[in-house]
């Protein structure tokens, strides 16, 4: 009989037949919205689907659990996306995973089977534990549950041994208890999704502005003379962004798209609302698109400032009083030479200079990035350039200008701002201690990273993961692997199946919770829970359809059950179940900027969290002035017969959710093992489409190898190469991570590509 330790870390291929089509030009649209009703009257049926479809984003609704891009003042009644409409209808599905189902199928079993299959089974409906050595999970009632978690920090003799990871959809609620539940405890160790995705962002604007997050508000589009989006795919990944971006554009912005890949929605754009209204037209969204090499932004940067300073479109009067740092900055860019630019950027002089030109026109600039930019080794750097560029022409803190950081999960910048992170600053724990009446512990605990590291090494004893999936969202899935494997108490709260459950600790618990488009209901009432946007404005979401089980407990209430079980102390933590209303009165005290929360965050659209550069142009920085960072430019040469490979989403995924197995903007359908590459490239090698090959990552000189997978002929640059998360993770290096973030460099992977049957064993 197999056991449990051959479960598959790394999923397995579907093996269905791969169809390709022409990449898209016009996103959105007709088929966006079929898209998305097909997909949730399939999951959902009929009523459920125009139940639930219409009640997001609205303001008595529920938070899409899609992105975090924030919803207009007055929301139409369809305010969703055919993404966003996926991600509902996934969590909203009438498919069950019972106790019955996991009697029936074995961990092994369930670990050969894909992403794709595992998601499709529907909501975890019981509470189950997996005990060791044990290949079937079987039910237990919450409280021994709660027992075992208890039984199991006690034993241990150091807080540090636990480890508490958020992914980005918990509720400010429940992440705020959260929080305050290790702080109790006494770790910091609470590494969060964020780490491998924003992380850079957050680092690289501190020490710019002063604050690590974004300073426009949607409105400022409505303003802006010109925007860049640069590594970032929003048709895809935040589709209600493209509809800011038409409004800019009718408004006379000129925008342009940075990216390795000429992503559809920026090229042409329809809009799926503007369907309904049964107009037709559609429209090109960028009017210039660079296709830089992956890893040429900071080249592309360089030359974009060399053309502000030629031209002289510069803030002088701003740079004078508010910044320092702009001598240096000057110096540096001189010194940086056009071959080089173009040699690192894989763009022309031309091309540059035209784009330079439509900036330097600009009165008011929005700068707009994601993953393309924070997962690169100089990942803070580079966003420290962007920031360069915007500061010397005054592109903040002014009416359609700022720094737009798009972020990803929906409320992953709340956990933030409410608590969630390993490095937090005294600042933040002097109020909470106050608050609280706690002591929290100063020694900064472990990111993602060294999470993995300090499983691996055998110190950790307790990994709680508040939703995610850490085994397929982390780098190194064979590393991660074995750090899980390493740990005495391994427990998910989760809505959906995933590998996370499949790999784990000597003992593994499957908490399962209410998701965002689901009635609250405790003993006080109805409740809801608030969320704060990729903008900054905190707001409420209340689901509104019954529970898929009546087993389910809300992320707050299992919170509270468990401080409860665990801590010896004199808080009567059920109170905050009872009545969220009671969680919010501690989070006033214990937060900045969240005065009257209860009251504030009750009106129709939330209210906006305190930002000084967007408010009143200033910096909380040591020195109150804006800085501006200069970098050497990255060493982005790729050695012979190396190619470099970015991992990225496709359209029918949510991170490690997927969805469905078509990339319908990128004309890839039916199959996810696949490798876009340029075709003079494939040609040079003798290889055609559909031709497969071993892919094999380098880094520092060790190996890491994955085969089976098939070229696709795709417009990307020579030398670079895509592949899909999370079956590429694998060959990420765990070791391999941005300076001062140490988020993974899932944008930077050096590989080879080999015929099948070289070399090496199978991974
Ligand atoms: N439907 C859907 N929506 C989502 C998600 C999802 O999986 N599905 N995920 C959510 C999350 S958590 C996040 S963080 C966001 C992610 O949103 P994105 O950042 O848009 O996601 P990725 O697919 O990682 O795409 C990165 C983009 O950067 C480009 N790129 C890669 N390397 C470089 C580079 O070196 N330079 C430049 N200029 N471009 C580069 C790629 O071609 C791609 O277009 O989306 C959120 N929204
Ligand atoms: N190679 C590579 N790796 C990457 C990335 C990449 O671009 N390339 N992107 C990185 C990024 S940006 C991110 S954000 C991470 C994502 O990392 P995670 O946030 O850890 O992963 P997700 O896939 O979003 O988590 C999905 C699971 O969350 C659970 N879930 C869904 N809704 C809820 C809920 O309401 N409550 C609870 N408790 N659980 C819920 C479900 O069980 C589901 O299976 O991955 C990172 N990994
Ligand atoms: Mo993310």
């Amino acid at each position: 009989m197999s056991s449990r330790e051959d479960a598959r870390a790394v999923t397995p291929p579907d093996n269905t037949p791969l169809k390709i089509k022409k990449p898209k030009s016009i996103a959105a649209g007709i088929p966006a919205a079929n898209s998305s009703l097909i997909h949730g009257i399939k999951k959902m049926g009929v009523t459920k689907t125009i139940k639930t479809l219409i009640t997001v984003n609205q303001p008595d609704g529920f938070d899409c659990p899609g992105c975090a891009w924030p919803d207009p003042e007055h929301a139409s009644a369809f305010e969703f996306c055919e993404n966003g409409a996926k991600a509902v209808a996934d969590e909203a599905t009438r498919s069950r995973v019972t106790p019955d189902f996991f009697a029936k199928n074995s961990v092994q079993d369930l670990s050969e089977k894909s992403d794709f299959w595992l998601n499709k089974q529907g909501r975890i409906t019981h509470p189950m534990i997996l005990k060791p050595g044990q290949n079937h999970y079987e039910e237990i009632s919450w409280k021994d549950a709660f027992e075992m978690v208890a039984e199991n920090i006690s034993t241990s003799d150091n807080p540090d041994r636990s480890v508490f990871y958020t992914s980005g959809r918990t509720s400010n609620e429940a992440a705020f208890l959260y929080q305050l539940f290790a702080r109790t405890l006494g770790t910091n160790n609470m590494p969060d999704c964020s780490n491998m995705c924003h992380e850079s962002s957050g680092k690289g604007l501190g020490e710019t502005i002063g604050i690590g997050k974004g300073t426009v508000s949607l409105e400022d589009f409505n303003h802006s003379e010109f925007i860049l989006v640069v590594g970032q795919n929003p048709g895809t990944n935040h589709p209600r962004m493209l509809t800011a971006l038409r409004d800019a554009k009718r408004n006379g912005a000129k925008i342009i798209h940075v990216n390795p890949l000429p992503e559809t929605g920026l090229v042409r754009f329809k809009h799926p609302q503007d369907y309904m209204k049964l107009s037709f037209g559609s429209e090109a969204l960028a009017d210039m698109h660079l296709q830089v090499k992956i890893g040429g932004d900071a080249a592309l940067m360089h030359g974009l400032m060399k053309v502000q300073l030629e031209l002289d479109a510069l803030d002088h009067e701003f740079i004078e009083t508010s910044t320092i740092g702009f001598d240096k900055l000057i110096e540096n860019i001189r010194s940086t030479s056009w071959k080089c630019i173009e040699d690192d950027s894989g763009l022309t002089r031309f091309q540059i200079e035209k784009a330079g030109r439509m900036m330097s026109k600009s009165k008011a600039s929005i700068a707009c990035w994601a993953m393309g930019l924070t997962q690169h080794k100089n990942g803070v750097a580079v966003i420290q350039e962007v920031s360069n560029l915007m500061l010397m022409g005054g592109h903040i803190g002014k009416k359609g200008a700022g720094l737009c950081p798009v972020r990803g999960h929906s409320n992953v910048q709340g956990d933030r701002t409410v608590g969630i992170w390993e490095r937090p600053s005294e600042q933040f724990l002097a109020r909470l201690d106050a608050a609280c009446g706690i002591t929290s512990p100063r020694e900064h605990g472990v990111d993602v990273v060294e999470a993995i590291t300090k499983m691996q090494e055998g110190e950790v004893d307790l990994f709680f993961c508040m939703g995610g999936n850490f085994i397929s969202a982390t780098p190194d899935t064979l590393a991660t692997a074995i750090g899980l494997r390493n740990v005495k108490l391994t427990v998910q709260v989760s809505t959906k199946l995933n590998r996370s459950h499949l790999v784990t600790g000597d003992t593994a618990l499957i908490l399962p919770c209410l998701g965002r488009t689901e009635l609250d209901v405790q003993k006080s009432g109805k409740q809801f829970v608030t969320v704060e946007n990729s903008m900054g404005i905190v707001h409420t979401s209340k689901g509104g359809l019954n529970p898929a089980s009546k087993h389910l407990r809300s992320e707050p209430w299992i919170v509270a059950s468990m401080a409860t079980a665990v801590l010896n102390d004199d808080r009567d933590w059920m109170e905050f179940a009872l009545d969220y209303d009671n969680i919010r009165s501690l989070m006033s005290e214990a937060l900045a900027g969240f005065d009257d929360y209860n009251e504030r965050v009750r009106s129709p659209n939330g209210f906006a969290l305190p930002n000084p550069p967007r408010d009143s142009r200033s910096f909380n920085t040591p020195d109150g002035k804006a800085h501006f960072v200069s970098h050497e430019l990255p060493d982005v040469t790729i050695p012979k017969d190396r190619f470099i490979m970015m991992t990225i989403r496709s359209h029918d995924q949510y991170n490690t959710t997927i969805y469905d197995l078509h990339d319908r903007y990128r004309g890839i359908h039916g199959n996810r093992r696949v490798v876009l590459m340029n075709a003079q490239d494939m040609s040079d090698r003798g290889w055609k489409t559909r031709h497969i090959v071993d892919i094999i990552s380098h880094f520092e000189g060790k190996e890491r190898r994955s085969d089976g997978w098939q070229l696709v002929a795709y417009d990307i640059p020579k030398g670079n190469i895509a592949t899909y998360f999370p079956e590429a993770n694998v060959l990420v290096p765990l070791e391999s991570t941005a300076v001062k973030s140490n988020t993974p460099t899932s944008k930077w992977i050096e590989c080879s590509l080999h015929d099948p049957g070289t070399a090496l064993s199978e991974e």
